[in-house]
């Protein structure tokens, strides 16, 4: 009776933890979960401005080639798309303009990766800082 008590509380901790996590995970990200269409691609359109990404949790799967289409809304302000992380296979520094860019590369190693504006003017936070950024998440 004792241990039947035990694996009850045991559970309803695991599912008070996970109801906790996808709450977090839901109020301030904006996921996006790439799919594989008919040319074999997986295909994601990122929308930045000053100062997001949206969405700015993108997951696509391993070793299948990724065409990410990017632009910004239209702004004296220059933007960039970055994402450094050639042990996967992925090395992206772009400008970026509201004339959307295609940017293609083929994740080979799962992980998270950050992508992030890198400009800033002057002495100001840099555009990542004040939260132009987001994950990549290759599964
Ligand atoms: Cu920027």
């Amino acid at each position: 009776m004792k241990d039947a008590l035990k694996i009850l509380l045991c559970c309803l901790g695991i599912v008070g933890y996970g109801t906790c996590r996808a709450d977090v995970t839901a109020s301030n990200e904006a996921a996006y979960r790439a799919t594989i269409v008919a040319d074999g691609m997986q295909h994601v359109r990122i929308e930045g401005g000053a100062y997001f990404f949206k969405p700015n949790r993108v997951i696509v799967k391993s070793n299948v080639p990724v065409e990410l289409t990017v632009s910004v809304s239209r702004s004296l302000i220059p933007h960039s798309f970055v994402i450094q992380a050639p042990e996967a296979g992925i090395a992206v520094d772009e400008s970026l303009s509201s004339q959307a860019k295609n940017i293609r590369f083929t994740p080979t190693v799962a992980g998270s990766y950050p992508f992030y504006c890198k400009n800033r003017l002057l002495f100001f936070d840099s555009h990542r800082e004040k939260g132009m950024e987001g994950m990549l998440v290759v599964e």
